[in-house]
C-alpha cells in the first residue's frame, strides 16, 4: 500500500499497514498477529479502529469517500482528513493537551493515526446518563478563546490571516454539509429529513411556513458562509468531545474552516441545552435529574461567561494583529474607547451564538442526523414533548436573539420551558 494509493481498510489491510511502520508497532507492542483490532465508528462520516497492543493502543481514522450514515449514493471528498489533521495540528499549538495527539497522516489513504483516548468517553454518551463533568467549563472555554482567538485578525497579520483562510478554502463540500442540512433542509421539504412522528408533524410544518424564522435562518447561513473570522471546529457538538473527570479532548475538527466564532459557541451552547430539555425525558421519577439539570444550565452559563472573559483577556494582554491598531487608540482615552468597543464586539459575539444555537437545535429534531440525547427517549410521546420544548426556546432565539441579551435569559427561558406541555399532532 503506498502513498498514492486509496483503498479501505479493513482489519487485515490496517493490521499489514501499522505493522511496517516501525514507531507504531513499537508504540503497541508484541507480535502485530496478537493486536486486537475493532471498527468502533458510530459517528456519520468515517471509519474509526481502535488498535490495542501488548503496550499500548492507539484511534486510527479513516475518511470514507461517501457518507458512512447514508452509504455511496452521497460521495464526499477524502480531502477532509487533510483539513482535519490542519486542524488538529494548530488546535493542538493553540490549546495543548485539548486535542489527541496525532501520531502518523496518511494524505492518500485519508488516515490519521491518533493516541488513544481511555478511559474518556464521548460527552453526549456521559450526559444522557446524568454524568457531570467538573473540567468541562474550563477546558472547553481555553480551546474556544484560544483556538478562535489566535485565528482571527485580532492575533494574525493581513497577510497571515488570508493564507490561513486559502489553506482551508478548499474544505468547501463539508461547508455545503452544513449549510445545507442545518441551515436549510429543516424549513423546507426535503427528502432527508425526519422527526418524531407523528407527534412534531404540526410543528414541522409550521418550520416550513414560517417566513420569519426563514429569514433568521438565512441570515445565519449567510453569516456562517461569509464571515471567515477564525478557524473554528465547524462541528463542536458534545458528540466530538471526550471527557473524563478530569480531562477533555476535543476530536473531529473535520469541518473545520475559517468561518464566524458564534458557530462554535453556540455549538456547545446548543447541546448542552439539547442535554437540558431531553434529560425530562430519560427521567424514571420526578425529580431524579435536577441536580444533573442545574449543572446543566450551570455549565451553559458558565461557558458563556468564562469563554469571554478569557477571549477579552487574551485581548487586552496585546494583540498583534492587524485588526484594531493601537496607534488609533493612544492615551487613557483612546484606551477607554477600545475598551467599549471589546465589550461591543463580545456582545455581536453573544448574539451570532445565540442564533446559531437555535439553528443547531432545529437540524437535530427535523433534519438528517439527530442525536442520542433525543434518541435515546424510548417513549416516542416524551421525545417529542422533550423536542417540542427545546425548539420553542430554539424558534425565539434565532429570530429574536436581542430578547437575550445576556446568558441567565438563555438559562431563564429554557428553565420556564422544563414542565411546558406542548399541543402535539396525532
Ligand atoms: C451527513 S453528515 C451529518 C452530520 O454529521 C456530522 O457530525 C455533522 O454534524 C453533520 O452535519
Ligand atoms: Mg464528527
Amino acid at each position: 500500500m503506498g502513498q498514492g494509493d486509496y483503498q479501505i481498510l479493513h482489519e487485515a489491510d490496517l493490521r499489514a499497514y501499522l505493522a511496517g511502520l516501525p514507531d507504531l508497532k513499537g508504540l503497541l507492542g508484541g507480535e502485530p498477529a496478537a493486536w486486537a483490532i475493532t471498527e468502533v465508528g458510530d459517528g456519520n462520516l468515517n471509519l474509526v479502529f481502535i488498535v490495542k497492543g501488548a503496550r499500548g493502543g492507539i484511534a486510527v481514522k479513516q475518511a470514507l469517500p461517501y457518507v458512512r450514515l447514508v452509504g455511496e449514493s452521497w460521495p464526499l471528498p477524502l480531502s477532509r482528513a487533510h483539513y482535519e489533521y490542519l486542524a488538529l495540528m494548530r488546535q493542538a499549538q493553540l490549546a495543548p493537551g485539548l486535542v489527541p495527539a496525532v501520531l502518523h497522516h496518511n494524505v492518500a489513504l485519508a488516515l490519521i493515526v491518533m493516541e488513544l483516548l481511555e478511559p474518556h468517553i464521548i460527552m453526549r454518551k456521559g450526559l444522557v446518563a446524568a454524568t457531570r463533568y467538573p473540567r468541562f467549563v474550563d477546558d472547553i472555554t481555553t480551546f474556544m478563546a484560544r483556538t478562535l482567538f489566535f485565528t482571527s485578525d485580532l492575533a494574525l497579520s493581513a497577510a497571515e490571516k488570508k493564507e490561513a483562510i486559502a489553506a482551508f478554502a478548499g474544505n468547501h463540500a463539508l461547508c455545503k454539509i452544513t449549510e445545507d442540512l442545518i441551515f436549510t433542509d429543516p424549513y423546507r421539504i426535503a427528502e432527508q429529513n425526519r422527526w418524531t412522528a407523528p407527534y412534531l408533524d404540526g410543528l414541522a410544518a409550521s418550520l416550513r411556513e414560517d417566513l420569519e424564522l426563514h429569514v433568521a435562518v438565512s441570515r445565519l447561513k449567510l453569516k456562517f458562509m461569509a464571515s471567515p473570522e477564525a478557524l473554528i471546529h465547524g462541528d463542536l457538538h458534545t458528540g466530538s468531545i471526550m471527557v473524563t473527570n478530569s480531562q477533555t479532548r476535543v476530536i473531529d475538527p473535520e469541518f473545520a474552516f475559517y468561518g464566524p466564532m458564534g458557530f462554535d459557541v453556540g455549538a456547545v451552547l446548543a447541546n448542552l441545552l439539547m442535554a437540558y430539555f431531553a434529560s425530562a425525558g430519560h427521567e424514571r421519577a420526578p425529580g431524579e435529574r435536577a441536580a444533573f439539570e442545574a449543572w446543566v444550565l450551570e455549565t451553559v452559563e458558565q461557558v458563556w461567561t468564562e469563554f469571554a472573559r478569557k477571549f477579552l483577556d487574551l485581548w487586552r494582554a496585546g494583540a498583534a494583529g492587524d485588526a484594531y491598531p493601537p496607534s488609533l487608540f493612544p492615551g487613557e482615552k483612546g484606551a477607554a474607547r477600545l475598551e467599549a468597543e471589546r465589550q461591543a464586539y463580545m456582545q455581536r459575539l453573544f448574539t451570532d451564538a445565540v442564533g446559531f444555537a437555535a439553528a443547531k437545535i432545529i437540524r437535530r429534531i427535523f433534519g438528517l442526523a439527530h442525536n442520542i440525547d433525543f434518541e435515546l427517549i424510548e417513549d416516542a410521546k416524551k421525545r417529542a414533548i422533550s423536542e417540542a420544548r427545546a425548539v420553542r426556546l430554539a424558534r425565539v432565539m434565532m429570530v429574536e436573539p436581542g430578547a437575550f441579551p445576556v446568558i441567565t435569559d438563555v438559562t431563564a427561558a429554557a428553565r420556564n420551558l422544563r414542565d411546558w406541555v406542548p399541543e402535539l399532532s396525532g
